[in-house]
């Protein structure tokens, strides 16, 4: 029998190219360039499964190309706003993502911007290597002790929750979290979590704010320019989840008017463009998408994928599986 025709969308570590190599008939992508929506649909048109990244809209006008003939996609990525759900289950589609591999990784991210935020590690780093650094000042570079403060999270799922425990166990942090259904109760025994009824209480009351819902339609702009305005003036944002859950206006503007003394990004609406607005400002620290990247975990999200797909060409359910 002929081994399945794979499309991989992007480069991938090479550990896990070869493992694809070894069981499928597998396009890369050497160049790492993302591909166009042509070159999507001519993968939907001529490959048995595609491999897509965060960075490729899967879109129903993708899916619906003439005589598809994927059936399989296996996104390199927990998230997967960046695909057509409905569309794809409407189509018949089996699509799975790469849960659990990420979650430390993400969860460490999210520690690091929080302290880096709250001790203004991003602005001091920019001093020094502007060359204007001129010494030691007893008031220079003051920011804010985050040992034993309140961390409020929106959403508690494994990230959410990982970055609890590393927060709570290593800092001494009190835990809020907001989430509409009920969580496991050993986690938040364990973690003397208090679960916020409203959204607009966790923000009034958290130091820290860490975002962890899903992105999409149902959370767009869930942090706006009224909620903004809830926070502390001490307080800081941190989004290691999806950019558009943020308004970056409203953001902006919250950062320049004192409304909250920082945020740390990972994640941004419309990325890779960034508002330029916030090149600007000096109470932000911002990365450039990389929760997951580190060399085990891209390598186990790899392996994820791998494991889904051969599940799927062998009969059987892949773990994964979304819809
Ligand atoms: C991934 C992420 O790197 O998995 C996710 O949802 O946001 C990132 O950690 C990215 O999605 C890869 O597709």
């Amino acid at each position: 029998m002929n081994k399945p025709k794979v499309v991989v969308t992007r480069k991938w570590p090479v550990a896990v190219e070869n493992q694809l190599k070894a069981r499928f008939d597998v396009q890369l992508n050497e160049t790492d360039q993302p591909m166009s929506v042509e070159a999507l649909k001519h993968a939907m048109q001529t490959a048995d499964a595609l491999l897509p990244t965060v960075t490729d809209a899967i879109s129903a006008d993708v899916m619906n190309v003439a005589a598809r003939q994927v059936q399989f996609i296996g996104n390199f990525g927990v998230g997967y706003n960046n695909i057509d759900i409905n569309a794809a289950q409407q189509q018949g589609l089996v699509v799975t993502n790469t849960p659990h591999v990420l979650t430390d990784c993400t969860a460490d991210i999210a520690m690091l911007l929080l302290l880096m935020s709250a001790r203004r590690a991003a602005e001091a780093e920019r001093l020094l290597l502007s060359g204007n650094w001129t010494g030691w000042g007893p008031t220079q570079l003051m920011g804010q002790k985050v040992t034993g403060k309140t961390l409020g999270l929106i959403g508690f799922g494994r990230i959410a929750q990982a970055m609890a425990k590393k927060a709570h166990h290593g800092f001494g942090m009190k835990i809020l979290f907001y989430v509409p259904s009920e969580p496991d109760s050993a986690i938040v025994e364990d973690l003397q979590a208090v679960r916020c009824q409203s959204l607009d209480e966790l923000l009034s009351e958290a130091h820290f704010v860490s975002v962890h819902c899903p992105g999409g339609a149902a959370t767009r702009h869930l942090i706006n320019e009224q909620r903004l305005q809830l926070m502390r003036p001490s307080a800081h944002l941190i989004n290691t989840a999806r950019g558009d859950v943020v308004d970056s206006n409203a953001l902006i503007k919250a950062l320049k008017a004192g409304w909250i003394a920082g945020a740390g990004l990972d994640v941004y609406e419309g990325e890779p463009q960034i508002n330029p607005e916030f090149l600007s400002l000096n109470n932000i620290t911002l990365l450039p998408h990389i929760g997951s990247a580190s060399e085990e975990t891209r390598i186990a999200m790899g392996e994820r994928v791998v494991s889904n797909l051969v599940a799927y060409f062998d009969g059987h359910e892949p773990a994964d599986r979304v819809v």
